[in-house]
């Protein structure tokens, strides 16, 4: 008996040596150890043993069990170990991989061109103001010269807020109202940038939402040669001296006289396209002397005070830079158009 149980000692200590799994560590505990273990049959056999023999064939088998449970256990211990060894070499950080890029963003093309617009007039001596996207009823109409039931306020219906009076502006030039209020009784050179929100059918030119530039200069005996000459200076600056600025005749009722103008259509080169719905030219920008009703809203008096305001769309602009014949693009946050201004 004695013999027998050293041999099943040999072999099960023998069989571990080959459990190098989980699993096949389970089967070797359930074949030893276990209710039906070949150590377990023997343990229950003792009973049939003679008195004598009992106690010396008792305590082996208990020490053999016992040893065989403390190397069960260590095997066990021996696999958790390996298995995490193994968990942590897969998760593991190689520090001599190089990184992965951080993918930079692009400056949205409206931004660029906006950028572009402030260097040119910074050269010519105009600070940036900027002024809110709400506004009132008031400074986006009344204070331009446009009452209430005026018919030019159909040109630049728009978004109301719920607080009566309240909207979003259609134009920058309430802007002009801000700035004479703040530096009057000073003569000003500002431009105004910023978004502008308008109710109407979008087009392959036309936006509910899109940027505008507001620019405006008041003195002593600003004439219209000075608006000119300051809107072809931008113009040959931002698309180079061969294309060509026309002035036309216009109304607004903030400015008199007012003029838009329109540069000639850079996808056609003149010849007539949709985007410029077949004339060859691209309007631009609206403008004009201040307005004297205008004027004294402001703060100054039209009789020693002149001034000129223009009011410029900076996508039409990219457009033209870019040749791009669809404004829609701009908004639309499709990528592919957006990261070719990279
Ligand atoms: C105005 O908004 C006047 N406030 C401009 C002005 C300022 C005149 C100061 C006199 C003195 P107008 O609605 O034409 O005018 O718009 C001016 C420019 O904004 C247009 O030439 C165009 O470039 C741009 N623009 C106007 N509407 C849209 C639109 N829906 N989508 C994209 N750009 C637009």
């Amino acid at each position: 008996m004695l013999s027998q149980l050293e041999e099943l000692r040999e072999r099960a200590l023998h069989d571990l040596e080959a459990a190098t799994t989980v699993e096949s560590l389970e089967q070797w505990r359930l074949a030893y150890l276990g209710r039906r273990g070949q150590l377990t049959t023997v343990l229950r056999g003792l009973g049939q043993l003679s008195p004598e023999e009992r106690p010396a064939v008792g305590r082996v088998a208990n020490t053999i069990k016992n040893a065989l449970e403390q190397a069960y256990e260590e095997r066990a211990e021996t696999l958790r170990q390996a298995a995490l060894a193994e968990e942590l070499e897969r998760g593991a950080l190689d520090v001599r991989l190089p990184g992965r890029p951080q993918r930079l963003g692009y400056l949205h093309p409206s931004t660029q061109t906006l950028r572009e617009i402030y260097a040119i007039f910074a050269q010519m001596g105009f600070q940036v103001l900027r002024s809110g996207e709400v506004e009132d009823d008031a400074t986006n109409f009344q204070l331009l010269n446009l009452p209430p039931d005026h018919p030019a306020r159909d040109m630049w219906s728009t978004f109301y807020l719920n607080q009566p009076g309240l909207l979003l502006r259609t134009h920058t030039s309430p802007g002009q109202i801000h700035a004479m209020r703040r530096f009057h009784p000073e003569p000003i050179r500002v431009i105004l940038p910023g978004k502008c929100y308008r109710y109407e059918q979008v087009t392959q030119r036309h936006e509910f939402q899109f940027y505008q530039v507001e620019g405006l200069a008041i003195g002593y005996n600003i004439t219209m040669a000075d608006l000119k000459g300051t809107l072809v200076h931008f113009a040959r600056q931002m698309f180079g001296a061969e294309r060509r600025l026309r002035f036309r005749p216009s109304y607004f009722p903030f400015t008199e006289p007012s003029a838009e103008a329109d540069m000639d259509c850079i996808i056609c080169e003149g010849q007539g396209c949709p985007l410029c719905k077949y004339t060859g030219w691209l309007e631009i920008l609206g403008c004009g002397m201040v307005h004297p009703t205008v004027l004294r809203n402001g703060g100054y008096d039209p009789d020693v005070y002149s001034g000129f305001a223009f009011g410029m769309g900076p996508e039409r602009i990219t457009m033209l830079k870019h040749g791009i014949a669809d404004i829609r693009s701009f908004f639309a946050n499709d990528l592919r158009f957006l990261q070719q201004f990279g």
